[in-house]
């Protein structure tokens, strides 16, 4: 593809992740950004900004097709942090692609959006949010946006309810969440191609039998996940959830647990 891609975050894990695997199936006009440069190499475009800045967000997705939206703080944080990074960065960022006439977006929002589900309740595209976390609410915010713009700019966007995408699973809660690099890739690629998408919630998720979701959506728009928890040893990952009672009841694990002061059994 052609066109202009920016992917934001492209000096973090995934969002630099992403920048790389996307010009590997072919993506040749990417254009990285993020607060730092890091793990940049020469040939690829890159420009420093800030998300909480709207001149920086203004001058980064001119004349840019789409954006693969990834630049964020990644975990639970102070309630202002995140509304400055998270919640501000993202508002700003879509109003910036709305001046600049940007077509799609492809938001990384996470299973802590949803978090506060009970981990025996199978949820799809229609669930109800359930934030965890100051970090899970600023995911739930970003889907939220991604419709209003979708419905009232027409820009079409897919938010990924990332679970846990990491090269191999490390405990037993990734047996459900586990997401591989190249099925993530895979999801990114359908987001920005899709000829008849208009606002998307999917989960990314490999294709493990443990899973939470019903990931009908996705499959529908074409993913066709190639990896899978399952091939991997129950015996082997490590068990340090299992000390913490209540995160094994519910979808987003130690984020639920955190600072917690309410009653679990309301809860439901
Ligand atoms: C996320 O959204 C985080 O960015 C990541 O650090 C993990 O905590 C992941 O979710 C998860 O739930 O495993």
């Amino acid at each position: 593809m052609k066109k202009k891609i920016l992917v934001t975050g492209a000096s973090g894990h995934l969002g630099g992740m992403l920048f790389k695997s996307l010009a590997r199936i072919g993506y040749s006009n990417l254009l990285g950004t993020d607060l730092k440069k890091k793990n940049i190499q020469k040939k690829e475009k890159f420009i420093l900004g800030n998300l909480k800045n709207i001149k920086d967000t203004l001058k980064m997705t001119k004349g840019v097709y789409a954006i693969v939206h990834f630049g964020a703080i990644p975990i639970e944080d102070t309630q202002q942090n995140i509304l400055q990074n998270n919640i501000i960065g993202t508002y700003n960022l879509f109003e910036a692609a709305r001046v600049n006439k940007v077509k799609r977006i492809i938001f990384a929002s996470s299973n802590h959006a949803i978090g506060f589900h009970r981990r025996t309740t199978r949820l799809n595209e229609l669930s109800t949010q359930r934030p965890d976390s100051h970090y899970g609410l600023s995911k739930a915010f970003g889907e939220d946006l991604s419709r209003f713009y979708a419905d009232k700019f027409n820009i079409k966007s897919m938010c990924i309810r990332i679970g846990s995408c990491l090269k191999v699973p490390e405990d037993r809660r990734h047996l459900s969440t586990w997401i591989s690099y190249d099925d993530l890739t895979q999801l990114v690629d359908i987001g920005i191609k899709h000829k008849s998408m208009h606002h998307e919630i999917v989960y990314g998720a490999s294709k493990n039998k443990k899973s939470w979701w019903n990931n009908s959506r996705a499959y529908k728009l074409g993913y066709k996940p190639k990896d899978s928890a399952d091939r991997f040893n129950l015996k082997s990952l490590s068990k340090n959830e299992y000390k913490d009672k209540m995160a094994l009841l519910f979808q987003g694990g130690v984020f639920t647990s955190a600072n917690f002061k309410g009653n679990i059994k309301y809860i439901k």
